[in-house]
């Protein structure tokens, strides 16, 4: 019997999360910006969210913040009060808590060396998140330092945007069973950036050894990334053999479900109409921006933002979907409300890796004694909120510079210093 499991690493929320209105055609960070944040409601909404998971019999691991404000971005750019005030926000970006964002992650059964493989995700397209991936690579290298089940690659070069696990999808009979991987591109021209370049997917898919046969390149819907669609899951989600999709997802959406029907026949979709829910309501909402997760039961369970509740077209959806005995069997809202105010729902803080936990280090791995210690370091060290105004102070840098130390140390993560 294979020991892998789909094991959850969730970005801790950082001490500086603030909305700075960073992200161009995300809706949410835009309509957010200059807004007062609550870093401390920010993390232990996260935490919730992760121990919710955990409850639920699912293996859990984390990330931790990355270090900010970011002395190399401000010397690099020379940031100094001339500079436009949004590069300082850059340098304080609590964005790494996006770990969906993080990589992207082919697990051993389905590359020809047998070994699960992670690329940082260069994130190039914004300047606040393109200042992520050498620590985050520093992270994973420690957290998969297991070089006979892991391999850690350096980012795609910065000609191609690559956002990660945002933009791939896995179909699967089951998490350690060999599986089919979908990569989501968009070309640029539009209004918004298109931030994932097909180079960049091909790249990836080459890098970790798939198979050709069993790899899929599919371009995003133009009219999605218009609407708001900055990322391909915020349309769509996959889970074992099920991908549950807007009708307006893809560019060309039968073409893409024959495309993975190809590669994977046991696909079962599960599409939402416009008619049921606009795409603009599919993104205020964020109802594919889910966790589809398999239970131990084997019952399949959406992890949605209570965003989703408040919606009244997404929520009849939903519960149609629950009477119509799909392969989505259980609807479990969490409050995700500071991260969603940033365009991040319960999918964006989370990315996923299969994987045997023993192979993983084991400082990176949740319990429920760990997450009482987390969020003691949050109620007695994050700010409880956060001023754009204050961006830059050196009271707030010493405040969430001490935060961090606290948590690393408490953690016995130090070396991430
Ligand atoms: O890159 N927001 C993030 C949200 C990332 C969501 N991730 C996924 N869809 N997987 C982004 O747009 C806003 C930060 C600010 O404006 O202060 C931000 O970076």
């Amino acid at each position: 019997m294979s020991d892998l499991v789909e094991i959850n690493f969730d970005g801790i929320v950082g001490p500086s999360h603030n909305y700075a209105g960073l992200s161009l055609g995300n809706l949410a960070a835009t309509s957010h910006a200059g807004d007062t944040s609550y870093p401390r409601a920010a993390a232990l909404q996260g935490i919730a969210k992760m121990r919710s998971n955990m409850a639920l019999g699912l293996a859990q691991g984390f990330f931790l913040p990355l270090p900010r404000p970011n002395g190399d971005l401000i010397r690099g750019l020379a940031i100094d009060e001339t500079a436009p005030r949004q590069l300082l926000a850059a340098a304080w970006s609590a964005s790494s808590m996006w770990t969906a964002n993080a990589a992207t992650v082919s697990p051993a059964p389905d590359t020809a060396d047998g070994r699960c493989h992670l690329t940082p995700a260069n994130l190039v397209t914004m300047p606040h998140r393109a200042q992520e991936w050498q620590d985050t690579q520093a992270q994973l290298a420690i957290a998969f330092g297991d070089e006979q089940h892991f391999t850690v690659h350096d980012a795609v070069l910065p000609a191609f945007g690559d956002e990660g696990a945002a933009n791939h999808m896995r179909f699967c009979a089951s998490h350690d069973a060999a599986g089919v991987e979908v990569f989501v591109y968009g070309k640029p021209g539009g209004k918004f950036p298109a931030r994932q370049h097909e180079q960049a997917s091909r790249a990836v898919a080459r890098l970790h050894g798939l198979d050709p046969d069993l790899s899929v390149f599919i371009e995003q819907n133009p009219a999605a990334i218009e609407a708001g669609a900055f990322h391909n899951d915020v349309v769509s989600v996959a889970n074992g053999s099920v991908l549950f999709t807007h009708e307006l997802a893809f560019a060309d959406q039968q073409g893409a479900y024959g495309a993975i029907r190809a590669a994977y026949p046991a696909l079962e979709i599960v599409e939402v109409s416009a008619d049921a829910v606009s795409l603009a309501e599919a993104i205020r909402s964020y109802l594919f921006n889910a966790q589809l997760l398999s239970l131990p039961s084997g019952e399949m369970a959406l992890v949605v933002p209570t965003e989703c509740q408040e919606s009244a077209s997404v929520w009849n959806w939903l519960e149609g979907m629950l009477a119509s005995n799909g392969p989505i069997r259980k609807v479990i809202p969490v409050d995700v409300r500071q991260s969603m105010a940033n365009g991040g729902g319960p999918a964006c803080l989370r990315l996923r890796v299969v994987a045997d936990p023993a192979t993983v280090d084991q400082r990176f791995l949740l319990d429920e004694e760990k997450a009482a210690r987390i969020e003691q370091v949050i109620a007695e060290k994050w700010p409880e909120t956060i001023n754009p105004e204050q961006i830059g102070s050196a009271e707030l840098e010493d405040c969430v510079v001490s935060a961090r130390d606290a948590l690393l140390a408490a953690l016995d993560l130090s070396e991430l210093g």
